[in-house]
């Protein structure tokens, strides 16, 4: 299998690099693209170096297309590579509500990822923090309504949103005044509830994109979800505090025990050791942390929980190399 990036040299693709060089996949060849400007760097993969291709204007010549170079280029050029006979998994939003595309966190919906017509959709990445730990919980319970409040790293708006973090927190403190390009506002020492843009409904598109996208990853529609999504100046993990109203009442420590055992979830609930899901502690992990589990007060056994889980691995790249390994232990890269 011949294997290919595009968009390596942003933050998600650096990230996929670092986890391909842990991944038991197979492959006999990786090409890493992005854009001319890049042509030509050299990206350090286990004991070597890869060059930086700029992205052709047709076809890539692989079989799995591993595609983080926003929503635009995966739209434009999506449909051309898997005409030219490779399968796109892509970290764009630019394809996750056709119904011809799997939508896919492989924990929870694997078996999603085989049915593909050539391209497979890596979720949001709030969406799919959010999920692993949600996931089995609905499959046990019920979860009938979800309230979610974000908190999200600056890594979401990539590499750039990262480095105006760090640069303008610097500017602050040198007695400067912050500037912002990426952001809707200055992002040092403030919050912003505004990612993405606003909807006719008042929500954004990032709040709906949680909806829309965790109703199709747990194949159900009736699930009544809705999400205040908010910016935060810290660098790379998502977290996320989550109410969840259910059909059959759970109890704390049952949801502790559960996803004690649930794939991807490291669960880190012991406030009075201090010990709960924080960006400081997931930043780097593949798990998501789940932690202060507790009956929601609104709800009659109901939960409420707070999850923190890296943007960039399970969030994007490490998602992403999953679905890639489900699909070659499955015999599934090549469209059926
Ligand atoms: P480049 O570094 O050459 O601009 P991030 O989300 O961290 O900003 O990363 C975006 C990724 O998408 C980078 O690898 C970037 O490459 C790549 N990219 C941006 N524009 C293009 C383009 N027109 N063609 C190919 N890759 C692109
Ligand atoms: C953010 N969640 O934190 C966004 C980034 O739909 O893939 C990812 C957007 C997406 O800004």
């Amino acid at each position: 299998m011949k294997l290919a990036i595009v968009g390596a040299t942003g933050a998600v693709g650096h990230e996929l690099l670092r986890v391909l060089e842990r991944s038991p996949l197979e492959y006999s060849e990786l090409q890493l693209y992005a854009s001319p400007r890049s042509a030509g760097t050299k990206l350090a993969f286990r004991d070597g170096e890869l060059t930086v291709q700029a992205m052709p204007d047709g076809p890539i010549p692989a079989d799995l297309v591993l595609a983080s170079a926003g929503g635009s280029i995966s739209q434009a050029m999506a449909p051309v590579w898997v005409e030219g006979g490779a399968t796109v998994i892509d970290n764009s939003s630019a394809f996750r509500y056709d119904d011809q595309v799997p939508l896919v966190v492989p924990e929870v919906n694997g078996e999603a990822a085989l049915k593909h017509s050539g391209i497979i959709a890596n979720p949001n990445c709030t969406t799919a923090i959010a999920v692993v730990a949600v996931a089995p919980i609905h499959r046990r319970y019920g979860v009938r309504r979800m309230i979610v409040s974000t908190y999200q790293a600056t890594s979401g708006a990539g590499q750039k949103g990262m480095d105006e973090l760090l640069e303008q927190t610097r500017a602050v403190l040198g007695g400067g005044e912050a500037a912002h390009s990426e952001f809707a506002h200055p992002i040092p020492f403030n919050v912003i509830p505004h990612i993405d843009v606003f909807q006719g409904n008042g929500y954004t598109k990032e709040e709906m994109k949680v909806a829309w996208e965790t109703r199709k990853i747990l194949g159900d529609d009736s699930l009544q979800i809705s999400c205040t999504a908010v910016r935060i100046p810290i660098l790379r993990t998502h977290s996320e505090a989550i109410t969840l109203e259910l059909e059959r009442p759970a109890t704390p420590q049952e949801v502790r025990e559960l996803l004690s055992t649930a794939p991807g979830v490291e669960v880190r609930d012991e406030p009075a050791q201090k010990l709960y899901p924080m960006p400081l502690t997931a930043s780097g992990k593949g798990d998501v942390e789940v932690g202060r589990i507790r009956e929601s007060l609104v709800f009659p056994g109901g939960i409420d929980l707070f999850v923190a889980g890296d943007q960039l691995l399970k969030g994007a790249a490490l998602n992403a190399v999953q679905i890639a390994e489900y699909l070659q232990q499955h015999g599934a890269v090549a469209r059926r």
